[in-house]
């Protein structure tokens, strides 16, 4: 445990020259400034597009979001502190190709919409959906875009400090950081009780955003269902359709338009290969062929295994049991075909 101890002082110093909350001007700036409508943003379809969108918009059609949702007035969030928040979250996102703010605003995005469009609401306490959209925002906090499994093979602090689930840890860790800097905690007026509850759910959201956890959950659920359930009321089961809820919204860039989906394949492909440049470089290492450039070609073929193993199993179940998820379903086949083409076609 002296080593766990060194390894969080590590990781508190890699922080620390990192870390920033957002500044007051940018703040009292943001809001000033008029929040745009949902339709504006095109908040509740499953379609969403970020890329036309400015990084000031960003953060604008993420108080739409919780304005939406009626959470600002419910839970007394004061709305400077919820625009320190938005931005100080996006901050604490590092540049990388893909696991960056964007791909947090999509995930959170997606959430949205199925909370609204998806008509998943009516399963979800206020409280629960505030904990939900807060865990999309923060569940790849500070991504360095490198994997648990890299993290484990260079023996970083990090993997020191948390053997399993290295990364998802660090993501809530940075979460919590983030809520307990001054004038950052939109949490700040819930009672005890309810704090320590979204504080849980938060952490169970994040976590379950482990490839690993996501396998061991799909079976329970996938038990659940077989036995004919429909009532999602108690916990473990409302923790086991929120772990499914999470993954189906982190992987939803499977099933927008093709032009967008291809775009985004393109970036997941760029950050995987630049951690295969790193394992060849660092750790004088055959990187496995997802994350060797000199194999892009087997691109299509690996996005068809990814659709066939983890998304279309976890849309089809979704949408057999909650009939309005449907078009995430509908996109990521059509997709499957796409893909399915490319792949022929070399
Ligand atoms: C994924 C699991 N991994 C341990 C081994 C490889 N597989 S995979 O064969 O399904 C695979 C997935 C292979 C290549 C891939 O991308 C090539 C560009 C992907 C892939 N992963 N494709 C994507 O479009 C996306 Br989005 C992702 C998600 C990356 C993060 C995984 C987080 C999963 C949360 C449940
Ligand atoms: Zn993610």
């Amino acid at each position: 445990n002296a080593c766990k101890l060194m390894a969080k002082q590590k990781v508190a110093l890699e922080c620390l020259s990192y870390h920033a909350t957002a500044s007051n001007d940018a703040t009292l700036k943001l809001v000033k400034e008029d929040i745009p409508s949902a339709e504006r943003f095109n908040l509740y379809s499953f379609t969403f597009i970020d890329f036309d969108l400015t990084d000031d918009e960003t953060c604008k059609a993420t108080i739409r979001m919780f304005l939406e949702c009626n959470l600002v007035q419910q839970f007394h969030i004061p709305y400077e502190v919820l625009c320190r928040w938005v931005l100080s979250v996006k901050k604490n996102y590092r540049p990388v190709k893909y696991h960056n703010w964007r791909h947090a605003l999509n995930v959170t995005q997606t959430m949205f919409a199925m909370f609204k469009t998806g008509k998943m609401e009516r399963f979800m306490n206020d409280l629960e959906m505030l904990g939900l959209l807060v865990a999309c925002l923060c569940h790849d906090l500070d991504h360095r875009g490198t994997n648990n499994a890299f993290q484990t093979k260079t023996e970083s602090p990090l993997a020191i400090l948390y053997s399993t689930s290295t990364m998802e840890h660090h993501h809530f860790d940075q979460c919590v950081m983030i809520l307990n800097t001054d004038s950052n905690n939109i949490f700040q007026a819930l009672s005890p009780e309810d704090y320590r509850r979204v504080m849980k759910l938060v952490e169970t959201a994040i976590l379950s955003t482990d490839l690993a956890m996501y396998f061991k959950k799909r079976n329970k659920f996938l038990e659940l269902i077989d036995n004919g359930e429909f009532d999602w009321q108690s916990d473990d089961k409302k923790d086991l359709l929120s772990g499914m809820m999470m993954t189906a919204c982190d992987v939803s860039a499977i099933a927008k338009p093709w032009e967008v989906q291809h775009r985004i394949a393109k970036l997941v492909a760029d950050e995987f290969f630049d951690q295969g440049d790193l394992e060849k470089m660092q750790l004088k290492e055959q990187p496995i062929a997802m994350m060797d450039r000199e194999r892009k070609d087997e691109l299509p073929q690996m996005q068809v295994g990814f659709i066939d193993v983890i998304c279309l199993p976890l849309y089809k179940v979704l949408s057999d049991t909650f009939p309005w998820m449907k078009p995430l379903y509908q996109g990521t086949a059509e997709n499957r075909q796409h893909w399915q083409d490319l792949a022929e076609k070399v």
